[in-house]
């Protein structure tokens, strides 16, 4: 029987307490999600027709976590995840053109089109990837937050993780190191019910991630993922904590991803309803759309203009990305480490 971990956060979203957004909050955020969902739409397309190689994992129906996170977040703040990456690229103002051409594997790339949609960098923009090793994110994460501790900048390490990521060994390792040098380090867990086939349940002894670091002393809460106010609120009252010295602490963000694990997965180990259910009542751009509706923020013109603006930026990502050339073979033997 699968559990309804967004049943939780579906009770906290009726509160009278939910942190209302500004106008302008809620049009960034459903510009910024929409900008994910379509540049996705697309890339799944563009892998269908073979114009994307490698793996490619979506990050559909997530939309909410990286773009409440990152709008509590300031520039400066370095963020890390795993493979799951585009999004996170795209909220924190990266070219969509340098992303598909990464997902191309073109010189315009943000990788120069040597990562691949896994391994996506921006030194400028302190995104540290793109990572293709489930948990590695979680030690790079704290190793970040050191080096800023050291360093005496006053930036936070944000790292995202899944439920499977969770139960890595690396990641208690981290969490110890973190709570022991009181690093400035915000650990996501992206709880999307799913590690590639396996549900929660049948991989997790303990299923309530947030209790995770309990045990080093490490707080946490569980936060409706769907709800980009309350993704917002939680991950701003943690970053402002972590800012002013408090050292570590974790979401858990209860979210659910609508495609398959990647590109390859017929996602036979769930049932259709789940998803569509999920899709019709919880779904992340759509709240924000019937709230800016309701609260007369816009109007379905103003929305519709906003959808057209975004499909150009998105056209415009993938003819860059086809038509931008290949490395050059001498590409090879750049940034290695021994040539
Ligand atoms: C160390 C390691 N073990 C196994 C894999 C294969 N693998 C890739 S993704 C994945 C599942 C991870 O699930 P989760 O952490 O929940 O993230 P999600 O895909 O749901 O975002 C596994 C086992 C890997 N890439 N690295
Ligand atoms: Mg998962």
């Amino acid at each position: 029987m699968a559990r309804k971990p967004a049943a939780k956060a579906e009770k906290s979203a009726s509160l009278s307490n939910v942190p209302e957004f500004t106008k302008d909050e809620e049009l960034k955020a459903y510009r910024d999600m929409l900008l994910i969902r379509r540049f996705e739409e697309k890339a799944g397309q563009m892998y269908g027709m073979g114009l994307i190689g490698g793996f490619c994992h979506l990050y559909i129906g997530q939309e909410a976590v990286v773009t409440g996170i990152t709008m509590a977040s300031e520039k400066g703040d370095a963020q890390i995840t795993g493979y799951r990456d585009h999004g996170h690229m795209l909220v924190m103002g990266l070219d969509p053109k340098g992303v598909m051409a990464e997902l191309t594997g073109r010189q315009g790339g943000l990788s120069k089109g040597k990562g691949g949609s896994m391994h996506m960098f921006s030194n400028e923009h302190r995104f540290y990837g793109g990572n293709g090793i489930v948990g590695a994110q979680v030690s790079l994460g704290t190793g970040l937050a050191f080096a800023a501790k050291y360093k005496g900048e006053n930036s936070v390490s944000i790292s995202y993780f899944g439920d499977g990521a969770a139960n890595q060994g690396q990641v208690y390792e981290s969490f110890n190191m973190a709570k022991l040098w009181n690093l400035p380090v915000l650990y996501i867990i992206e709880n999307n019910r799913y590690a590639m086939g396996t549900a929660v349940e049948r991989a997790s002894a303990q299923q309530d991630f947030s209790r995770r670091g309990l045990s080093f002393g490490i707080d946490g809460e569980q936060v409706d993922g769907m709800d980009v106010r309350l993704v917002h609120e939680a991950a701003k009252r943690a970053i402002d904590k972590i800012r002013a010295g408090g050292g570590p602490y974790i979401l858990e963000m209860m979210t659910y991803r609508y495609r398959g694990h990647s590109m390859s997965d017929p996602a036979k180990y769930r049932s259709k309803d789940e998803v569509t259910t999920m899709r019709a009542e919880r779904d992340p751009i759509e709240q924000v759309k019937s709230r800016i509706l309701e609260k007369r923020f816009g109007t379905e013109e103003s929305l519709k203009a906003i959808e057209t603006e975004i499909r150009a930026i998105v056209t415009e990502a993938a003819d860059f990305a086809t038509s931008d050339p290949e490395p050059a073979p001498s590409e090879l033997w750049t940034d290695i480490y021994a040539a």
